[in-house]
């Protein structure tokens, strides 16, 4: 059987452009804005809550000298402008409403639920179709973060293993031996676990969140600017910060996994960022 064509490789090339088409971006940007807000829907309805991620610097990668070697060598990046990022991991509720608009297909919930839970079983393609569609209906510029600006954004200013320090301690996260009441269970309603320092909620495990980054087993070479690291053979994109059904290692803030762009798991879904003006 076939795939799809919005499976072919000639459009992941252009979604990947999409992608990295996002950093060029030379106008100025104000320096304030609201530090969380929805944009609204073509319908009137809101769109999810984001907030702004202040322009900075940080260090990407293993800083504690007991990550995976495709987390080295760690590097400082540059964050050069603002940017919005989903307080929450995409829920059910929200995708569930861009299918219903634009005939998009129904993922399977793995038997979690819908509504407040994160969606799960949506490709790289499909977390790329929902952002251009949310564009769309607001007029704003929806993408995936890069994997740099997920990690700033994740870290919220902590050189530590997990936002919140070096140990997994209890109930910070939704995984396998985190102390959640849905620890290798299922994934948890979006939210329901503490938020970092920038209000972002379950970036340290829940669900696997798709970046706009091909994987590359080394920091060697990588953009040092916050712009995804995008290439012409890319066969398989970053997610990050773990899932619930892996142990605490995995919610590392540093800890990096590849995956299929066409490929489904009830590991994965994502979190939009969006550009600032
Ligand atoms: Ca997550
Ligand atoms: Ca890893």
């Amino acid at each position: 059987m076939g795939l799809p064509s919005r499976y072919t490789p000639s459009l992941r090339i252009a979604l990947l452009g999409i992608a990295l088409a996002a950093c060029f971006r030379a106008a100025p940007q104000s320096a304030d804005g609201p530090a969380a807000f929805r944009d609204t829907l073509a319908d009137g309805s809101p769109g999810p809550e984001m907030v702004r991620v202040p322009p900075g610097r940080f260090l990407m990668g293993d800083l504690r000298g007991d990550g995976d070697f495709d987390e080295r060598p760690s590097h400082p990046v540059k964050i050069e402008r603002a940017f919005a990022i989903g307080r929450y991991e995409v829920t059910f509720a929200e995708y569930d409403r861009y299918g219903a608009a634009a005939g998009a297909p129904v993922p399977d919930d793995g038997g979690f639920g819908r509504g407040d839970r994160p969606v799960v079983n949506v490709t790289w393609q499909d977390a790329m179709a929902y952002a251009i569609w949310l564009s769309d209906q607001t007029g704003q510029r929806y993408r995936l973060p890069s994997e740099a600006e997920w990690e700033y954004a994740a870290r919220a200013g902590a050189a530590t293993r997990f936002w919140w320090g070096d140990d997994p301690g209890s109930a910070r996260a939704n995984c396998a031996g985190c102390g959640s009441e849905w620890d290798s269970e299922s994934t948890a309603p979006v939210g329901r676990l503490g938020a970092n320092r920038f209000g972002l909620f379950d970036v340290a495990g829940n669900v696997w969140e798709w970046t706009a980054d091909c994987y590359n087993n080394s920091y060697v070479g990588v953009p040092d600017d916050g712009c995804p690291h995008i290439y012409r053979s890319c066969g398989q994109l970053v997610v990050r910060g773990g899932s619930w059904i892996l142990p605490p290692r995995e919610m590392r803030a540093a800890n990096r996994f590849r995956w299929i762009p066409v490929s489904r798991s009830d590991e994965v879904g994502f979190r939009l960022a969006r550009d600032l003006p």
